[in-house]
């Protein structure tokens, strides 16, 4: 199994084949969606079986193409932060939302709860970088990779370059995906409470998004951040996640500290939310 193989109706972690989750690879599309309701009604009829193969989600996304006025009741911008605008729920099983990304809004780092992220610009554009994981903050899906064999897994996983990305640095000096003892083991073993490595986060992939492009990412690819790069343009995209989620961590990219945050709509069905708790999104507020 590979990514694109890969049954997005189960988390990551529950995915069979963890080690072939870093491979991505190009689309051909070859279905035609002709506006945003026939999007998600696809993706409901998609969403109804059983498997659903993560490349014929990205496969819908892209072929949707973007429409201004299929979306627009969705596009609630605030001046301060990027907002989140639910479209559908899916039926539980996914949703899909309109993200509002104002000059310069970026999100803070941060996982996507052990969930399938797709996501597709819908106008302007957005800038995705990607971060390893701090070396001492394990994702499910990596705790998943150290349990299935009796060290970690690792001796498929460092057979494969296409995967190199992924890997976790196994602490057992005869194992093939040993890099050397992490900092953060020696502190834990010395001082007992040391709870994260207090290093700078590591860039790993940077991509530009424009209108129209779709991107895939889940807790075995890395972590990410998000940023419109530009003064004085909106953007907007789209974004699918599966399993829904309703909190995942963000990262401080100085330390790699994480913290657990809460995600809120702005917006839900076109009518925004009264907002309770103001200070809890993913914003960045390191830069
Ligand atoms: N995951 C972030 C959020 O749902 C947006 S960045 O793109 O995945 O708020
Ligand atoms: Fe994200």
């Amino acid at each position: 199994m590979e990514v694109e193989s890969a049954n997005c109706k189960v988390r990551v972690s529950q995915c069979d084949d963890l080690d072939m989750l870093a491979v991505e690879r190009p689309l051909k599309i070859d279905i035609e969606i002709n506006g945003l309701e026939m999007l998600v009604q696809e993706l409901h009829n998609v969403f109804s079986r059983d498997h659903v193969n993560v490349q014929d989600v990205q496969k819908l996304m892209a072929a949707y193409k973007s429409e201004p006025k299929d979306w627009k009741k969705y596009a609630k911008f605030d001046r301060f932060r990027y907002t989140r605008n639910l479209v559908d729920a899916g039926n539980g099983a996914f949703n899909i939302m309109v993200l509002c990304w104002g000059p310069g809004h970026a999100s803070a780092i941060h996982d996507h709860a052990d969930s399938h992220c797709f996501m597709k610009i819908l106008s302007g554009s957005l800038e995705e970088v990607r971060y390893e994981w701090p070396n001492n903050v394990e994702p499910e899906v990596l705790k998943k990779l150290k349990t299935k064999n009796s060290c970690c897994s690792a001796n498929e996983i460092a057979t494969d370059d296409r995967t190199s990305d992924l890997i976790y640095n196994c602490q057992n000096d005869t194992c093939p995906n040993f890099r050397g003892k992490s900092d953060s083991m020696e502190h834990s073993e010395q001082d007992g409470d040391q709870d994260y490595d207090a290093n700078k986060m590591e860039e790993i992939g940077r991509t530009a998004l424009e209108v129209n492009d779709v991107c895939y990412i889940n807790d075995a690819l890395g972590l990410h951040r998000m940023e419109n790069p530009s003064y004085v343009d909106g953007a907007v995209s789209l974004h699918l996640y599966c399993p829904p989620f309703d909190s995942c961590r963000m990262f401080d990219a100085r330390t790699g500290k994480p913290t657990d945050i809460k995600v809120t709509f702005w917006s839900m069905y076109g009518k925004k939310v009264k907002r309770v708790i103001e200070a809890n999104d993913i914003v960045d507020s390191q830069e």
